[in-house]
């Protein structure tokens, strides 16, 4: 090829790149405050399949974000909403791990603008409440976890379906091609992050991975039990050995369970059901007296006391990061913690959302950790239904619908 002819190339090549991006520009200015009508999956009633609708999200009012959604991963807690066990408004667009693109901004919103990466954040970070203001809490005042209210700050929804006014949940709802978030809820990320991974920095990979690092603080060349391995249990297991724990012993009784496992990090897996033993008193005799860290993520009343029980009864720590069933009280012996265990719970690992998550996806493509070993299925976002039954059946660890 002559020089001349290069640069013809050249110039057509460059003038076709501005054309590209007024034309997305124009499709930005196109959809900015105006309605989107898209495809969502709408939760009518509880115990009933998800249904694929037509909702018309309306642009975003001052402090509120509109995003196109890329990938969302799906989790126990939203099907603890279809079961009835979570109660919240319907009908509800629910979803909240996710990750996406800022497709148009309201006034006033100063920390993100249209074409930025974002992942929603379930807890919200106002920055102004006493938690936020508070070094260690993560529960901002704002939140919509304590008692659902189903809305957007302001009190009022973005979505609409059959002229029915549409509720959000957990200031998130990412089972939608595109939603409405506070800004207090939407965290900028690495313009180079992979979405379709990176969506399970917003809730199961850091509910685990903070229980270990940042409730927890496991130390290097401690013991940690970890019970309950499934996704976020894993996520445990992967803190624990970037903390530098020496043993991490998983705790399951499905022992398909244990490969993976052993995969991020555990070192030995066992189940309760091959002891005539309590559990606490095998880990207390691995242990030599009861480990360093445990963690219970299952979300049953008996494991949370068998998990404080098998810590080191002077200065044995144990977290709890599994959701216990509604309304059901424990009974614990105090003495368990008058000798000295420190029993602590957290939501989100502990970590500050708006703070936290951009860092954790720096670190993630630093190469820190490895989101692939949790995911094990990836659907169109038409399949939601299809992912449900995976997760129900325990055939999948994390689901990422793609959009
Ligand atoms: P998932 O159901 O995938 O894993 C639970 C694991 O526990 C499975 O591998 C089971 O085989 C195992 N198991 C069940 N019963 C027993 C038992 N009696 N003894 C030993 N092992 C058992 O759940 P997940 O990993 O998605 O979530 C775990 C819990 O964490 C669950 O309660 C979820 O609601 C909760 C959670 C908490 C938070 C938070 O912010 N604290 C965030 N997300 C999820
Ligand atoms: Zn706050």
């Amino acid at each position: 090829m002559f020089p001349g002819a290069r640069m013809a190339f050249t110039r057509k090549g460059l003038q076709e790149s501005i054309r590209l991006l007024a034309c997305r520009k124009n499709r930005n200015m196109s959809t900015a405050g105006k309605v989107i009508k898209c495809k969502a999956a709408v939760l009518w009633e509880i115990k009933k399949p998800f249904s694929i609708e037509e909702v018309e999200v309306a642009p975003p009012k001052a402090h509120e974000v509109r995003i196109k959604v890329a990938a969302t991963g799906i989790c126990r807690s939203d099907d603890y909403v279809v079961s009835g066990n979570f109660v919240i408004p319907l009908p509800v667009i629910i979803g909240h791990e996710a990750a996406g693109i800022v497709e148009s901004i309201g006034e006033g919103v100063t920390t993100v603008k249209p074409g930025d990466k974002v992942i929603p954040l379930f807890l919200p970070q106002c920055g102004k409440c006493n938690v936020c203001k508070h070094p260690e809490g993560n529960l901002c005042a704002k939140n919509d976890l304590s008692i659902p209210r189903g809305t957007m700050q302001d009190g009022t929804t973005r979505f609409t379906c059959k002229g029915k006014p549409i509720n959000h949940f957990l200031s998130t709802s990412t089972f939608t091609q595109y939603t409405v978030l506070d800004e207090i809820s939407v965290a900028k990320i690495d313009p180079a992050s992979p979405l379709e991974k990176i969506c399970l920095i917003g809730y199961a990979f850091s509910t685990g991975y903070g229980s270990a690092v940042q409730v927890a603080k496991v130390t290097p060349g401690s013991t940690c039990a970890v019970f309950g391995l499934g996704g976020v249990g894993l996520a445990v297991v992967m803190g624990c050995k970037a903390a530098g724990a020496a043993r991490i012993i998983g705790v399951d009784i499905n022992k398909d369970k244990y490969a993976k496992a052993k995969q991020v990090g555990a070192t030995e897996c066992i189940s309760p059901q091959d002891f005539k033993k309590p559990i606490h008193e095998v880990l207390k005799e691995m242990s030599g007296g009861g480990v360093d860290f445990s963690f219970e993520v299952i979300g049953r009343l008996d494991t949370m006391v068998a998990a404080l029980a098998s810590c080191q009864e002077a200065y044995g720590i144990s977290v709890i990061v599994g959701v216990p069933p509604d309304s059901q009280n424990l009974s614990v012996n105090p003495m368990l913690l008058l000798t000295g265990r420190t029993w602590k719970g957290a939501i989100f690992g502990g970590f500050k959302s708006k703070d936290s998550v951009p860092r954790l996806v720096s670190e993630f493509m630093a190469k820190k950790f490895s989101l692939d070993p949790l995911i094990t299925h990836v659907l169109p976002f038409e399949k939601i239904n299809e992912a449900f039954d995976l997760l129900r059946t325990g055939k999948s660890i994390r689901t990422v619908l793609t959009f």
